[in-house]
């Protein structure tokens, strides 16, 4: 049986990616998030001895470390870490945001994910693991009002793309999956809970599921070992890319 970590597993794309490689039998997870009732209900759900919860804030470094400590044996041996946790605060643009919302992000979507990484690059050499990264379209294409959370996932698809080059000759395979629209609680966290703002966004647009995400975390994972996605661009049918804007005032 092999172990995956999956960070930010109390919602969306990492429920789901837990659910996904728990199901199949032959994986066995961690799952974080600071959410200790849904992972709970997660574990208690797919079962203990596949499950094992681990609650903590991941911009908090010692509790991340306190947690990774407190592994127990059978989940130690991991084979795929799955830097997914992270979120985007506000859609206003730059000059009328809040730094506290910005510092947020770059806390959670980049420098808690190198911490994580860094942490658990060893094990993951030794046992020829695998890391996916759960960038997005905002880290590849501007828009207004993505100022800093598309800057993080831009941060996301560098990171993932350089560790490939430090990482050759280990095995270790690295990939960064970059979707677009997909229904999760993604806006209603970006928008402070506003849950008609969230409904109203993906009305009549068929987004992408979290079931989606997980099914191609699980491609990825699972092509033969001297195959290496490097990056992952996937959107709905229903969005594309318009053009640039120009101010003539
Ligand atoms: P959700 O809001 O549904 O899930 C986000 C997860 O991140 C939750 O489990 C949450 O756990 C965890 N998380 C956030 N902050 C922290 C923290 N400080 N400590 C620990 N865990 C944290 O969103 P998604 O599933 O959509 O997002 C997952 C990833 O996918 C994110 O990195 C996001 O940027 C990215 N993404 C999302 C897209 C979308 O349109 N939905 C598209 C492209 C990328 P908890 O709150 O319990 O701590
Ligand atoms: C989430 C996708 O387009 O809402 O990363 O920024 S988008």
């Amino acid at each position: 049986m092999k172990t995956l970590l999956v960070t930010g597993a109390t919602a969306g794309f990492g429920a789901a990616i837990v659910e996904r490689f728990v199901s199949s039998g032959a994986w066995r997870a961690i799952a974080t998030g600071r959410r200790q009732d849904r992972l709970d209900a997660l574990a208690d759900r797919l079962g203990r001895d596949r499950v094992h919860a681990a609650c903590f804030d991941i911009r908090d470094a010692d509790a991340m470390a306190a947690a990774l400590d407190a592994v127990p044996a059978p989940f130690r041996d991991l084979d795929l870490l799955v830097n997914n946790a992270g979120l985007a605060l506000g859609t206003a643009p730059a000059q009328a945001c809040d730094l506290a919302q910005w510092r947020q992000m770059i806390d959670t979507n980049v420098t808690a994910l190198v911490t994580i990484t860094h942490r658990l690059l060893p094990v993951l050499i030794e046992r020829r693991g695998a890391i996916v990264n759960i960038g997005s379209i905002a880290g590849v294409y501007p828009y207004a009002g993505g100022n800093v959370y598309g800057a993080t996932k831009a941060f996301v698809e560098q990171f993932s793309l350089n560790l490939r080059s430090d990482l050759h000759g280990t095995g270790v395979r690295v990939s960064v999956i970059e979707p677009g629209l997909a229904e999760t609680e993604f806006t209603l966290v970006r928008n402070g809970g506003d849950q008609a703002a969230s409904d109203a966004l993906y009305a009549g647009a068929q987004p992408i599921t979290a079931a989606d995400v997980a099914e191609s975390t699980w491609w990825i994972a699972n092509l033969p070992p001297h195959l290496n996605i490097n990056r992952l661009e996937v959107m709905p049918v229903s969005q594309s890319l318009a053009g640039l804007q120009i101010d003539r005032g």
